[in-house]
């Protein structure tokens, strides 16, 4: 049988979460695309092996889809914290994780540090040492970060499901 692991994709609107999902479920050899924000939820499904799938579910991040959030995350094993890299961003997703710290207690939590490609991005380091989870640098519109996005969820999970090595 197979088991489902949900974990919930949250951040602010246009950090790169639908294109992260992209990156970890299509073999597209491009991900860069017009901004199409996400009306409620998405999601998508990636396999880590032959009894356990991921189902990523993406909380649109526009402010009018916030109140969908709580619902969304309940039942998550861990929360992908998904922001863009420059300072002003990093501090409003800090001020979400500071909102939502009772939904979010006892969940597992990883920060994306995205568009490090962009001129004045902060290192994730830095990101990590404001928002106080583990953090991962990240450019989720090149699909050679395809493997460090797969591993991020894969290593994240590890010590929750079964993972065969
Ligand atoms: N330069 C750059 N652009 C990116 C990167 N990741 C995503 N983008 C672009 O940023 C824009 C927003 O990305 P989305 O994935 O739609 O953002 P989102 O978090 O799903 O936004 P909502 O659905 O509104 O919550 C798109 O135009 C993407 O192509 C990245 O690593 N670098
Ligand atoms: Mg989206």
């Amino acid at each position: 049988m197979t088991e489902y692991v949900k974990v919930a994709l949250m951040g602010s609107g246009y950090a790169g979460k639908s294109t992260l999902i992209k990156l970890l479920t299509d073999r597209a050899p491009k991900l860069e695309a017009n901004y199409q924000p996400t009306a409620g939820m998405s999601c998508g499904t990636i396999t880590i092996d032959s009894s356990t799938k991921v189902s990523l579910i993406e909380m649109g991040g526009q402010s009018h889809f916030e109140f969908l959030w709580p619902d969304f995350m309940r039942g998550s094993k861990m929360v992908v914290v998904v922001t863009e890299s420059n300072p002003k961003a990093v501090l409003k997703t800090r001020q979400l994780l500071e909102k939502y710290k009772n939904q979010l207690n006892g969940v597992k939590i990883i920060a994306v540090a995205n568009k490090q490609d962009l001129p004045g991005s902060m290192r994730p380091e830095s990101v990590q040492d404001l928002l106080g989870v583990p953090t991962v640098g990240m450019v989720a519109i090149d699909p050679k970060q395809r493997l460090t996005g797969y591993k991020l969820i894969v290593n994240g999970l590890r010590d929750m499901v079964q993972v065969a090595a």
